[in-house]
């Protein structure tokens, strides 16, 4: 089975040029830990998805057509079968082997072939998502080596604690995956615990502390990346924006970073320890799912979380797709909303709450040291104590080591905790 899109730039007759775009992963999880699938090229004359009878016969058609280097054909398997051949096959008179060839032998010459599956389709901007089951390659096997941790995964995460222990001497490097992430806090907290133990440990001077991340900037409110820039600064920390991992070589200590900015550079550096934040995205259920975006999130209202075509459906948490930081911050005050919106289409009313977007982000900079941030939709600071949070303290890293646990096991999870909106009203006499 194939589908076909034919295009072109400007005709009316035809829909235009089928994009591709990669798609994403499932959210912190290393089952399926890949990277950006990029395609040589994102977008083509003829793209047909499906290597079958149909699809490689058309493509071979097309090619004739539109010219070498204007068609592709999107297929994940790696064999292509003759399967009339099957009815022998199973009856006993011809052999499974003499029906297979790889796919890339029945590609026709001058036809790209895209390994990668089609994740969602998005005909009306003649776009198609793939489904990135290409790995950062080395990972997660590169996880039995030393030396390499990952905070994100119940597996990895105390290799963390054991590579920083073991740390002696050389580059230590921490990534941010260029996906879309719960939160840009948590990739770069650990750095700045990781500089703060070599400091108590005398460690410092021998660690060449670097941050990989694939973004352009540090934090995405002005406010708290002012701050951590001058953090980073002060402890003599090397950021490198636009670098994102794509392959581990645990063997030998390597990370391969690409350039995103020149798109097939990279760059090997040797590390005495790396921690891993892996790409992000939508669990496979989602992705296609009727109740999703065309990325795969559960495609809610963003104020009042409830579906955007199903009424009876409603979103919370890291699976939607609202605009914000995924945090358990962000949780608690959604379900003070999603509460009061239930309630009201229960009694068949129209949903009244609306969610500000609220969201926060303990950014840990050391072993006594918080940066509280909050903020909204609009990635202003939105902050709960009349204080200037944008500074590291003490108080606010008892509240997240201590007080938040206890808040979330207590309050949170048994439905009596919808946010510090109430507190920050008090906090400010009502004016925020
Ligand atoms: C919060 O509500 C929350 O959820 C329980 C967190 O997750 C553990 C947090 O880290 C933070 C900071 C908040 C916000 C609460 C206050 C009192 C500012």
């Amino acid at each position: 089975m194939s589908v076909i899109g034919v295009v072109s730039s400007c005709s009316c007759l035809c829909p235009g040029v089928w994009l591709l775009k990669p798609g994403m992963q499932k959210m912190s999880s290393f089952s399926l830990h890949t990277a950006a699938r990029c395609a040589a090229k994102d977008y083509y004359e003829v793209l047909v998805l499906g290597g079958g009878a149909g699809g490689i016969t058309m493509s071979a058609r097309m090619k004739r057509k539109v010219g070498a280097g204007n068609v592709a054909v999107v297929e994940p398997s790696k064999t292509h079968y003759y399967q009339p051949l099957w009815t022998l096959v199973g009856g006993g008179a011809k052999q499974l082997a003499t029906s297979a060839r790889p796919t890339g032998s029945v590609m026709p010459k001058g036809v790209e072939w895209i390994q990668s599956r089609v994740a969602a389709l998005d005909p009306d901007k003649n776009c198609v998502w793939l489904e990135n089951d290409i790995k950062i390659k080395g990972l997660p096997e590169g996880f039995h080596y030393p030396k390499i941790g990952s905070n994100y995964s119940v597996h990895t995460v105390e290799k963390t604690w054991k590579a920083l222990q073991d740390f002696k001497e050389g580059n230590a490097i921490f990534t941010f995956p260029n996906t879309p992430v719960k939160c840009a806090g948590a990739p770069q907290k650990i750095m700045y615990l990781s500089e703060a133990y070599w400091r108590k440990t005398g460690k410092r001077s021998k660690a060449n502390i670097m941050f990989n991340t694939s973004l352009g900037v540090i934090f995405g409110v002005k406010k708290y990346a002012d701050a951590l820039l001058e953090i980073i600064k002060e402890r003599n920390i090397a950021v490198n924006y636009k670098r994102n991992l794509v392959e581990v070589r645990a063997d030998k200590q390597e990370a391969v970073f690409e350039n995103l900015d020149k798109p097939g550079v990279t760059e090997v550096h040797q590390y005495e320890m790396l921690h891993v934040t892996p790409p992000m995205g939508p669990p496979d259920v989602l992705i296609n799912s009727p109740v999703s975006d065309e990325i795969g999130w559960v495609d809610v209202d963003k104020e009042t979380l409830q579906h955007k075509r199903y009424p009876n459906v409603f979103g919370i948490g890291d699976c939607t797709n609202l605009p914000t930081s995924k945090t358990a911050a962000a949780v608690a005050a959604q379900s003070g909303v999603l509460d009061k919106t239930i309630s009201l289409v229960m009694k068949n009313q129209l949903p009244t709450k609306k969610y500000d977007g609220y969201t926060s982000c303990p950014l840990v900079t050391g072993y006594n040291k918080v940066i509280l941030a909050e903020f909204d939709y609009a990635a202003q600071p939105l902050e709960t104590f009349p204080i200037d949070q944008s500074k590291e303290r003490v108080t606010m890293y008892h509240m997240k080591a201590d007080m938040m646990p206890f808040l979330y096991w207590n309050a949170l999870l048994k439905g009596y905790w919808g946010g510090p909106a109430p507190l920050r009203k008090l906090m400010h006499l009502g004016l925020k």
